[in-house]
C-alpha cells in the first residue's frame, strides 16, 4: 500500500523560475525565526510584497524552525505568503528531517484553514540553510503527497525551482515518487 492517493500525485507541478511571480492563492517564504527577512528566496519577497510585508511580520514576533505563520501578499500576485523556518543543515543528526517536514506539513496546515486552493513552495532549507537537496526534496514531495491524499480542498502545489539543478532533482524526484504521470 503506498501512503499517498494517485490523485495527489496529478495535484503536483514542479516548475522552474521566481516564486515572486506565481499567481497562486499563496507562496510559502523559507524564512529565519526572526520573520525580519534575509536574502535568497526571502529577500526576494520583501521586494517584491513591498514594506507593508515587514510590518505585518514584524507583529508576528517570530517563528520556531519547523513551525509557520501566515501574512496577506501585498503587492505580490498571491493573497497571502506562508512564513515557515526550516532546519540548518548541522550533519543530519539533530532533527532536521523532521523540522523540515513539519514546515511543509504547518504551512500547508494554515493553508487549509485560509481556504487556499493552490500553493506554491520553494526548496526550503537548500540555499542558505545547506540542508543536501535530494534528500530535502524528497521530504519535500513526500510530505505533500500524503497531505494532499488526506486533504481534497488543496486543487494544486507547485515547487517552484529557482536553478535547474534543483529543478533536474525535484522531476527525477516526483517520476520516483507518482511515476510518469
Ligand atoms: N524563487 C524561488 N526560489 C528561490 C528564489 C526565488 N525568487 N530565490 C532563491 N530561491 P534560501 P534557506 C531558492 O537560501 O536555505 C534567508 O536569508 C534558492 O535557490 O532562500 O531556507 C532567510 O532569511 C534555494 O533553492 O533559503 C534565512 O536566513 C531555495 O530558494 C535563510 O536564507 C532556498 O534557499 C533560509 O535559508
Amino acid at each position: 500500500m503506498t501512503e499517498w492517493s494517485p490523485q495527489a500525485c496529478k495535484k503536483i507541478a514542479v516548475v522552474q523560475g521566481d516564486i515572486t511571480r506565481e499567481q497562486v492563492d499563496a507562496i510559502v517564504n523559507a524564512a529565519n525565526r526572526s520573520l525580519l527577512g534575509g536574502g535568497g528566496v526571502d529577500g526576494a519577497i520583501h521586494r517584491a510584497a513591498g514594506p507593508e510585508l515587514l510590518e505585518e511580520c514584524r507583529r508576528l514576533g517570530g517563528c520556531p524552525t519547523g513551525q509557520a505563520k501566515i501574512t496577506r501578499g501585498y503587492r505580490l500576485p498571491a493573497k497571502w505568503v506562508i512564513h515557515t523556518v526550516g532546519p540548518v543543515w548541522r550533519g543530519g543528526a539533530h532533527g532536521e528531517d523532521q523540522l523540515l517536514a513539519s514546515c511543509y506539513r504547518s504551512s500547508l496546515d494554515l493553508a487549509v484553514e485560509k481556504g487556499v486552493r493552490r500553493i506554491a513552495f520553494p526548496a526550503i532549507s537548500t540555499g542558505a540553510y545547506r540542508f543536501p537537496l535530494e534528500r530535502a526534496t524528497r521530504i519535500a514531495v513526500r510530505e505533500v503527497l500524503r497531505f494532499l491524499s488526506e486533504h481534497p480542498g488543496i486543487e494544486e502545489v507547485r515547487f517552484v525551482c529557482f536553478d535547474s539543478g534543483t529543478y533536474t532533482v525535484y522531476r527525477k524526484v516526483v517520476e520516483e515518487l507518482c511515476g510518469e504521470r
